[in-house]
């Protein structure tokens, strides 16, 4: 009950003091759906910077730190909505280095990758409670109901966080975004190309509407 009561106040007093600071957008996912190439994506349109937030690979655990671009302001007829971007590491279950041995990688350089990503994960975890707006970025060429999407999102759903799903990568003959809208269909879908900037008006106007 005491916990509870502290988290009613904690909300409040986040709630109180939004309007005043900037909100923290963060990108969440499993490794390899496109956060990093959506996030440059965000900060080319909108700062006219390339490749800023970092780089991408299709090896998976490309991105194993936290990594924070500040005030973008995005604009859409008379409204504009200002934030602070997080891409965070791709979070799994499971990380072998012998996956990135047979991706090509040398024994040392995979076991260091294979470290530096656990401690990726929980950073990606530890900040989950700190974001504001979660962008949930999925391949959508993927089976949509694994473990590691239905635990962030029902973590986010469990601390009210807003989320908006990107299915990103439709481009390719496999995306099925349907089934990403049936996997959860509590929330927001928008099918997207990062990479190639397919249908990114529409990803704009979805976090227009739940960044409010
Ligand atoms: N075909 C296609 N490929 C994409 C798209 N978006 C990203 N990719 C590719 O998917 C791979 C992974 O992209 P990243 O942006 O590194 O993915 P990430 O989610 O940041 O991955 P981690 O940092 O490992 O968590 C790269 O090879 C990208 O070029 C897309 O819309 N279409
Ligand atoms: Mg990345």
């Amino acid at each position: 009950m005491k916990g509870l009561f502290n988290r009613f106040i904690q909300k409040f007093f986040k709630n109180l003091f939004k309007k005043s600071r900037h909100i923290k957008m963060g990108l969440y996912g499993p490794p390899n759906g496109g956060k990093t190439t959506l996030a440059n994506k965000i900060c080319k349109d909108w700062l006219g910077e390339e490749d800023v937030m970092g780089s991408t690979s299709s090896i998976a655990h490309e991105t194993r730190e936290i990594q924070i671009k500040e005030q973008i302001n995005i604009k859409s007829g008379n409204k504009e909505l200002s934030f602070n971007l997080v891409d965070t590491p791709g979070i799994a279950t499971k990380i072998d280095y012998e996956d990135f041995i047979k991706a090509g990688m040398k024994e040392k350089q995979a076991k260091d990758r294979a470290k530096e990503a656990t401690k990726g994960v929980i950073d990606a975890i530890k900040w989950l409670d700190d974001m504001d707006v979660v962008i949930v970025v999925l391949d959508s060429t993927k089976d949509p109901y694994s473990q590691v999407n239905i635990t962030i999102i029902g973590n986010l759903q469990a601390r009210d966080i807003p989320v908006l799903l990107v299915a990103n990568k439709v481009d390719l003959k496999k995306s099925d975004i349907k089934k990403i809208k049936a996997a959860f269909p509590q929330y927001d879908v928008v099918g997207i190309s990062a990479k190639y900037g397919t249908d990114i008006d529409k990803f704009y106007e979805a976090l227009f509407k739940i960044a409010k």
